[in-house]
């Protein structure tokens, strides 16, 4: 009996499996690759339906003869376990953001002569209509809140970019490329203090207040339905962030992060260059465990941000700060740095480790930023953001074409750095 390969992730199942199944089986013994939630997380939303339940319904298909987890995207692994003699898919995947890993596929089964067998795509299923009713509902507080706590548990490490406004989230929403035989894609937006105030022309300085910060979060959810991280500031008096707390919560938004500073807070990136003010372990804890003590869901998260590397206190400051937080009730820990070497960052991650190997950790690489992902993964980082690099590729773009319209004084010399008129109008769709 041959050897017959398939994989799928089985969240939305259609006629269109039934028909590949059907057909796969009629080569021979079947094997049924179920992508597990780390797998579908990595290249797209999070699976409606769990790994399990999916195997469950999966191994009841009739031509199905075994299923295996398959953990990536990537077919190798399984494939070179297996050695089948046909893999099974539908031709769709020629183009596109699959291309490369279809031909990872043909490559791999060289080794052994084994046959990548395309059947044409199941054209009446409308997977966009079904992803768009399950991203409406998607989009709603109750399912977006729980999305990054869900994350954390599937993902080692996940990426964060900063949104400040509709279109800069879609563009954090639906942004992926192809990497080697990956999809990558962002997990998540950081709705930053600096970039939600530098695009409301305002300082980065608890100016921008929560009304303003709460309709820029509205503006985002809206149209967009990955999970949210608020950079909360420093969460203000305790008396006014603990209702403030509950709103975000409610929002839909899934973890707020407050530095522990006080008074006139700055952006940290100034470092000791201008006069900003640690707040007191006692205080800040007291303010972490009267936010938390204020929450109604067990889904939103308080991260700790410690700010005593930018204010030059020291790596036991920081540490012990860190042991503090963990203690008042904080679900994560950030730490930060701008420094332009990782060094300082890198020695906290190991030690923080040895007393919280299980607590989120979060990092902002901006003034370190020759560090790759994968290194910082290594160092235990769960969360990387990417704090403010929209805003800052947007302005100068936009700063040009002003120039150079000015210089020509006309506008056709800008032509070829804007969008044209046909793609701004088509550009957000009408439904
Ligand atoms: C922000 O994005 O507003 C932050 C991160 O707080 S940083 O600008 O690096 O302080
Ligand atoms: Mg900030």
């Amino acid at each position: 009996m041959k050897k017959v390969y398939i994989a799928v992730s089985a969240d939305i199942l259609h006629h269109g499996h039934i028909n590949l199944i059907k057909k796969a089986s009629e080569y021979g013994d079947l094997t049924v690759g179920v992508l597990t939630d780390e797998a579908i997380a990595t290249y797209k939303r999070l699976p409606v339906l769990n790994y399990e339940n999916r195997c469950e319904i999966i191994k009841n298909i009739v031509g199905v003869k075994e299923i295996i987890p398959q953990k990536t995207l990537d077919y190798t692994e399984n494939l070179n376990q297996l050695k089948p003699d046909y893999v099974f898919h539908g031709d769709d995947w020629k183009e596109g953001s699959q291309s490369q890993i279809r031909q990872s596929v043909i490559e791999t089964l060289k080794g052994w002569g084994g046959e990548l067998i395309e059947i044409p795509y199941t054209e009446d299923v409308s997977i966009d209509q079904i992803n768009s009713i399950i991203k409406q509902s998607d989009s709603i507080p109750e399912s977006r809140r729980g999305k990054l706590k869900k994350l954390l548990s599937l993902k080692k490490t996940i990426r964060i970019m900063e949104a400040h406004n509709g279109l800069s989230a879609l563009i954090v929403e639906n942004t992926q490329v192809q990497k080697d035989e990956k999809i990558n894609s962002f997990d998540g937006m950081w709705i930053s203090s600096l970039t939600d105030s530098t695009a409301k022309g305002k300082p980065d300085i608890e100016l921008v207040d929560m009304t303003s910060r709460i309709n820029t979060i509205n503006e985002i959810m809206e149209v967009t339905t990955k999970p949210i991280i608020l950079d909360g500031d420093t969460g203000g008096l305790i008396e006014h962030f603990v209702f403030n707390i509950k709103t975000i919560e409610r929002l839909g938004v899934s973890a707020i992060i407050i530095e522990d500073k006080i008074g006139l807070k700055k952006n940290s990136l100034f470092g000791t260059e201008v006069e900003q003010t640690q707040d007191s372990i006692e205080h800040f804890c007291e303010k972490l465990h009267a936010g938390k003590s204020a929450l109604k869901t067990d889904e939103f998260m308080i991260i700790a941000r410690i700010e005593s590397l930018i204010l030059k206190q020291g790596m036991e400051d920081a540490l012990s700060r860190a042991k503090a937080y963990i203690k008042a009730g904080a679900d994560g820990i950030m730490i930060h740095s701008r420094e332009k070497q990782p060094d300082e960052i890198f020695e906290f991650c190991d030690k923080f480790r040895e007393f919280a190997p299980e607590i989120p950790l979060v990092v902002v690489p901006t003034s370190y930023n020759q560090v790759y992902e994968e290194e910082l993964s290594a160092k235990g980082v769960n969360i990387i953001i990417y704090a403010n690099h929209l805003i800052r590729s947007a302005y100068p773009a936009m700063q040009e074409t002003a120039k150079l319209i000015l210089e020509n004084e006309r506008s056709k010399e800008v032509d070829d750095k804007c969008l044209s008129i046909k793609e701004i109008l088509t550009l957000i769709p009408e439904e």
